[in-house]
Protein backbone atom coordinates (compact mmCIF):
# COMPACT_ATOMS: atom_id res chain seq x y z
CA UNK A 1 0.00 0.00 0.00
CA UNK A 2 1.25 3.35 -0.63
CA UNK A 3 1.60 6.07 1.95
CA UNK A 4 -1.02 8.37 0.19
CA UNK A 5 -3.63 5.30 0.19
CA UNK A 6 -2.63 4.35 4.20
CA UNK A 7 -3.26 8.12 5.01
CA UNK A 8 -6.64 8.13 3.04
CA UNK A 9 -7.80 4.63 3.81
CA UNK A 10 -11.14 4.33 5.48
CA UNK A 11 -10.65 3.43 9.12
CA UNK A 12 -14.28 1.81 10.70
CA UNK A 13 -14.96 3.21 14.63
CA UNK A 14 -16.50 0.46 16.39
CA UNK A 15 -19.84 0.95 18.06
CA UNK A 16 -17.65 0.17 21.01
CA UNK A 17 -15.19 3.17 20.64
CA UNK A 18 -17.89 5.35 19.64
CA UNK A 19 -19.76 4.30 22.90
CA UNK A 20 -16.41 5.16 24.73
CA UNK A 21 -15.86 8.37 22.90
CA UNK A 22 -18.92 9.58 24.35
CA UNK A 23 -19.13 8.57 27.59
CA UNK A 24 -15.57 9.13 28.19
CA UNK A 25 -14.92 12.74 26.21
CA UNK A 26 -11.76 10.95 24.22
CA UNK A 27 -10.60 7.97 23.25
CA UNK A 28 -7.43 6.49 22.14
CA UNK A 29 -7.50 4.10 18.80
CA UNK A 30 -3.62 1.84 18.48
CA UNK A 31 -2.05 1.86 15.04
CA UNK A 32 -4.09 3.81 12.96
CA UNK A 33 -1.30 4.71 10.96
CA UNK A 34 1.55 2.39 10.48
CA UNK A 35 5.50 3.33 11.60
CA UNK A 36 6.07 3.44 7.98
CA UNK A 37 3.41 6.69 7.34
CA UNK A 38 4.62 8.43 10.67
CA UNK A 39 8.42 7.93 9.71
CA UNK A 40 7.27 9.56 5.73
CA UNK A 41 5.71 12.82 7.46
CA UNK A 42 7.69 13.93 10.85
CA UNK A 43 10.82 15.15 8.84
CA UNK A 44 8.64 17.75 6.81
CA UNK A 45 6.93 18.52 9.87
CA UNK A 46 9.52 19.23 12.27
CA UNK A 47 11.21 21.12 9.16
CA UNK A 48 8.17 23.32 9.25
CA UNK A 49 8.10 23.45 12.68
CA UNK A 50 11.46 24.62 13.45
CA UNK A 51 11.18 27.16 10.11
CA UNK A 52 8.06 28.91 11.47
CA UNK A 53 8.75 28.75 15.40
CA UNK A 54 8.64 32.29 16.64
CA UNK A 55 9.84 30.90 20.51
CA UNK A 56 13.43 31.95 20.80
CA UNK A 57 13.74 32.25 24.66
CA UNK A 58 15.51 29.71 27.26
CA UNK A 59 12.80 27.54 28.51
CA UNK A 60 14.02 29.27 32.07
CA UNK A 61 12.91 32.70 30.81
CA UNK A 62 9.14 31.71 29.47
CA UNK A 63 5.96 31.59 31.61
CA UNK A 64 4.48 28.18 32.75
CA UNK A 65 2.58 28.16 28.96
CA UNK A 66 5.61 28.89 26.83
CA UNK A 67 7.42 26.08 28.88
CA UNK A 68 5.20 23.69 27.69
CA UNK A 69 5.64 23.73 23.85
CA UNK A 70 6.26 24.91 20.93
CA UNK A 71 3.16 25.87 18.90
CA UNK A 72 2.77 26.35 15.16
CA UNK A 73 -0.46 26.43 13.31
CA UNK A 74 -1.79 25.70 9.70
CA UNK A 75 1.45 24.03 8.80
CA UNK A 76 -0.81 22.85 6.02
CA UNK A 77 -0.59 26.15 4.50
CA UNK A 78 3.39 26.11 4.47
CA UNK A 79 4.19 22.87 2.64
CA UNK A 80 2.06 20.45 0.31
CA UNK A 81 3.37 17.63 2.38
CA UNK A 82 2.10 18.40 5.90
CA UNK A 83 -1.31 19.13 3.64
CA UNK A 84 -1.04 15.25 2.59
CA UNK A 85 -0.97 14.70 6.20
CA UNK A 86 -3.03 17.09 7.59
CA UNK A 87 -5.83 15.91 5.25
CA UNK A 88 -6.06 12.53 6.18
CA UNK A 89 -9.54 11.10 5.02
CA UNK A 90 -8.89 8.34 7.42
CA UNK A 91 -8.19 10.43 10.16
CA UNK A 92 -10.86 12.95 9.43
CA UNK A 93 -13.32 10.07 8.57
CA UNK A 94 -12.54 8.75 12.50
CA UNK A 95 -13.59 12.48 13.70
CA UNK A 96 -16.96 12.21 11.94
CA UNK A 97 -17.67 9.24 13.26
CA UNK A 98 -17.10 9.71 16.60
CA UNK A 99 -18.81 13.19 16.09
CA UNK A 100 -21.68 11.61 14.79
CA UNK A 101 -21.79 13.34 11.90
CA UNK A 102 -22.35 13.20 8.06
CA UNK A 103 -19.18 15.61 7.56
CA UNK A 104 -16.26 17.67 9.12
CA UNK A 105 -14.11 21.03 8.26
CA UNK A 106 -11.04 21.62 9.18
CA UNK A 107 -10.72 24.20 11.82
CA UNK A 108 -7.00 24.11 12.27
CA UNK A 109 -3.98 21.87 12.31
CA UNK A 110 -1.48 22.57 15.45
CA UNK A 111 1.95 20.96 15.87
CA UNK A 112 2.89 20.89 19.52
CA UNK A 113 6.39 20.62 20.49
CA UNK A 114 8.03 19.70 23.97
CA UNK A 115 11.17 20.28 24.03
CA UNK A 116 13.50 18.53 26.07
CA UNK A 117 13.35 19.49 29.74
CA UNK A 118 9.90 20.84 28.24
CA UNK A 119 7.49 21.92 31.25
CA UNK A 120 3.95 20.51 31.62
CA UNK A 121 0.61 21.21 29.82
CA UNK A 122 -1.45 22.66 32.56
CA UNK A 123 -4.84 21.00 32.85
CA UNK A 124 -7.11 23.03 30.24
CA UNK A 125 -10.04 22.46 27.70
CA UNK A 126 -10.15 23.41 24.41
CA UNK A 127 -13.33 24.95 23.74
CA UNK A 128 -12.89 27.72 26.00
CA UNK A 129 -10.51 29.73 22.64
CA UNK A 130 -13.09 28.87 20.00
CA UNK A 131 -16.45 30.93 19.14
CA UNK A 132 -18.23 27.77 17.40
CA UNK A 133 -21.35 26.94 18.12
CA UNK A 134 -21.98 23.52 19.42
CA UNK A 135 -19.47 20.92 21.34
CA UNK A 136 -19.17 19.14 18.13
CA UNK A 137 -15.52 19.58 17.81
CA UNK A 138 -12.79 16.82 18.13
CA UNK A 139 -9.05 17.22 18.23
CA UNK A 140 -6.71 14.12 16.90
CA UNK A 141 -3.49 14.08 18.93
CA UNK A 142 -0.58 12.37 16.83
CA UNK A 143 2.47 11.29 18.18
CA UNK A 144 5.90 11.15 15.47
CA UNK A 145 6.95 8.88 17.96
CA UNK A 146 7.05 6.21 20.71
CA UNK A 147 5.43 8.79 23.58
CA UNK A 148 6.78 6.97 26.89
CA UNK A 149 5.31 8.75 29.95
CA UNK A 150 8.94 10.57 30.12
CA UNK A 151 8.14 12.64 26.80
CA UNK A 152 4.81 13.64 28.10
CA UNK A 153 1.32 12.07 26.64
CA UNK A 154 -1.58 13.64 26.56
CA UNK A 155 -3.44 12.98 29.66
CA UNK A 156 -7.25 13.24 30.07
CA UNK A 157 -9.83 13.33 32.55
CA UNK A 158 -12.56 10.38 31.68
CA UNK A 159 -15.75 12.11 31.89
CA UNK A 160 -15.24 15.54 32.51
CA UNK A 161 -16.40 16.90 29.48
CA UNK A 162 -19.85 16.59 30.58
CA UNK A 163 -19.08 18.25 34.16
CA UNK A 164 -19.43 22.18 32.34
CA UNK A 165 -16.50 23.19 34.73
CA UNK A 166 -13.81 25.02 33.79
CA UNK A 167 -15.39 26.25 30.74
CA UNK A 168 -14.22 30.03 31.22
CA UNK A 169 -11.03 29.22 32.17
CA UNK A 170 -7.77 30.03 30.33
CA UNK A 171 -4.72 27.54 30.31
CA UNK A 172 -1.93 28.74 32.93
CA UNK A 173 -1.01 27.79 36.56
CA UNK A 174 -4.45 28.62 37.70
CA UNK A 175 -6.01 26.23 35.67
CA UNK A 176 -3.18 23.70 36.80
CA UNK A 177 -4.61 23.99 40.08
CA UNK A 178 -7.74 24.39 39.93
CA UNK A 179 -8.65 21.58 37.61
CA UNK A 180 -6.24 19.56 39.27
CA UNK A 181 -8.18 19.99 42.31
CA UNK A 182 -11.68 19.67 40.46
CA UNK A 183 -10.82 16.18 38.82
CA UNK A 184 -9.25 14.75 41.94
CA UNK A 185 -12.55 15.57 43.98
CA UNK A 186 -14.87 14.66 41.17
CA UNK A 187 -12.58 11.33 40.93
CA UNK A 188 -12.55 11.36 37.13
CA UNK A 189 -10.03 8.13 36.02
CA UNK A 190 -7.14 9.87 34.74
CA UNK A 191 -5.62 8.32 31.68
CA UNK A 192 -1.95 9.06 31.38
CA UNK A 193 -0.83 5.91 29.39
CA UNK A 194 1.68 5.95 27.08
CA UNK A 195 1.23 6.25 22.93
CA UNK A 196 3.27 4.36 20.45
CA UNK A 197 3.98 5.38 17.51
CA UNK A 198 1.19 5.09 15.08
CA UNK A 199 -1.73 5.34 18.23
CA UNK A 200 -3.61 8.50 18.03
CA UNK A 201 -6.08 9.95 20.41
CA UNK A 202 -9.38 12.06 20.05
CA UNK A 203 -10.31 14.73 22.16
CA UNK A 204 -13.59 16.30 22.56
CA UNK A 205 -13.15 20.29 22.67
CA UNK A 206 -14.47 20.22 26.16
CA UNK A 207 -12.39 17.32 27.64
CA UNK A 208 -10.44 18.50 30.88
CA UNK A 209 -6.94 17.36 29.58
CA UNK A 210 -2.93 17.99 30.25
CA UNK A 211 0.03 17.03 29.67
CA UNK A 212 3.27 16.19 31.68
CA UNK A 213 6.50 17.82 31.18
CA UNK A 214 8.89 15.95 29.26
CA UNK A 215 11.88 14.45 31.34
CA UNK A 216 14.21 13.22 28.13
CA UNK A 217 16.68 14.30 26.48
CA UNK A 218 14.74 14.33 23.13
CA UNK A 219 11.75 16.36 22.04
CA UNK A 220 8.29 15.47 22.26
CA UNK A 221 6.94 15.82 18.28
CA UNK A 222 3.20 15.97 18.11
CA UNK A 223 0.67 16.85 15.11
CA UNK A 224 -2.91 17.69 16.26
CA UNK A 225 -5.97 18.60 13.89
CA UNK A 226 -8.95 20.10 14.83
CA UNK A 227 -12.37 19.20 12.81
CA UNK A 228 -15.32 20.38 13.69
CA UNK A 229 -18.92 19.62 12.41
CA UNK A 230 -19.49 20.80 9.20
CA UNK A 231 -22.76 22.64 9.67
CA UNK A 232 -21.26 24.63 13.22
CA UNK A 233 -22.23 28.16 12.94
CA UNK A 234 -19.51 31.25 13.91
CA UNK A 235 -21.17 32.10 17.80
CA UNK A 236 -20.01 35.28 19.24
CA UNK A 237 -16.76 35.94 20.28
CA UNK A 238 -17.21 35.68 24.06
CA UNK A 239 -13.33 36.44 25.36
CA UNK A 240 -10.75 38.15 23.14
CA UNK A 241 -8.54 34.47 22.41
CA UNK A 242 -12.11 33.87 20.63
CA UNK A 243 -11.80 37.47 18.65
CA UNK A 244 -8.34 36.17 17.44
CA UNK A 245 -8.97 32.81 16.56
CA UNK A 246 -12.38 34.52 14.48
CA UNK A 247 -10.01 36.12 12.45
CA UNK A 248 -7.17 33.89 12.58
CA UNK A 249 -8.96 30.82 11.37
CA UNK A 250 -12.43 31.02 10.32
CA UNK A 251 -11.39 33.92 7.85
CA UNK A 252 -13.38 36.62 10.24
CA UNK A 253 -16.78 35.02 8.88
CA UNK A 254 -20.53 36.65 10.24
CA UNK A 255 -21.83 35.73 13.72
CA UNK A 256 -24.14 33.06 13.02
CA UNK A 257 -22.59 31.92 9.53
CA UNK A 258 -21.60 28.30 8.53
CA UNK A 259 -18.10 28.56 9.35
CA UNK A 260 -17.35 27.56 5.35
CA UNK A 261 -14.26 29.95 5.33
CA UNK A 262 -11.32 29.01 2.71
CA UNK A 263 -8.94 27.83 5.52
CA UNK A 264 -12.06 25.61 6.61
CA UNK A 265 -12.20 22.80 4.03
CA UNK A 266 -14.61 19.59 4.30
CA UNK A 267 -11.99 17.32 5.31
CA UNK A 268 -14.78 13.90 5.04
CA UNK A 269 -18.44 13.88 4.09
CA UNK A 270 -20.03 10.29 3.88
O1 LIG B 1 0.33 18.35 23.48
C1 LIG B 1 0.09 18.90 24.56
O2 LIG B 1 0.92 18.96 25.46
C2 LIG B 1 -1.26 19.50 24.78
C3 LIG B 1 -2.18 19.25 23.63
C4 LIG B 1 -3.53 19.83 23.80
O3 LIG B 1 -3.85 20.42 24.79
C5 LIG B 1 -4.49 19.67 22.70
O4 LIG B 1 -4.14 19.11 21.64
O5 LIG B 1 -5.65 20.07 22.88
Amino acid sequence: MTISTELDRHYAVSLDDVDRYAADGYVKLRGVLSADVVAHYEPEITEQVIRLNTQHLPLSERDTYSRAFLQVGNLWRHSEKVREFAFSRRMAGIAAQLLQVPAVRLYHDQALYKEAGGGFTPWHVDQHYWPLSTDRTVTVWIPLQDTPMELGPLTFAAGSHRSGYGREMEISDESEAQLNAFVAEAGYRVDDSPFAVGDVSFHSGWTIHRAPGNTSATPRRVMTVIYMDAAIRVARPTNRYQENDLAAWLDSRPVGRVADGPLNPVLWES
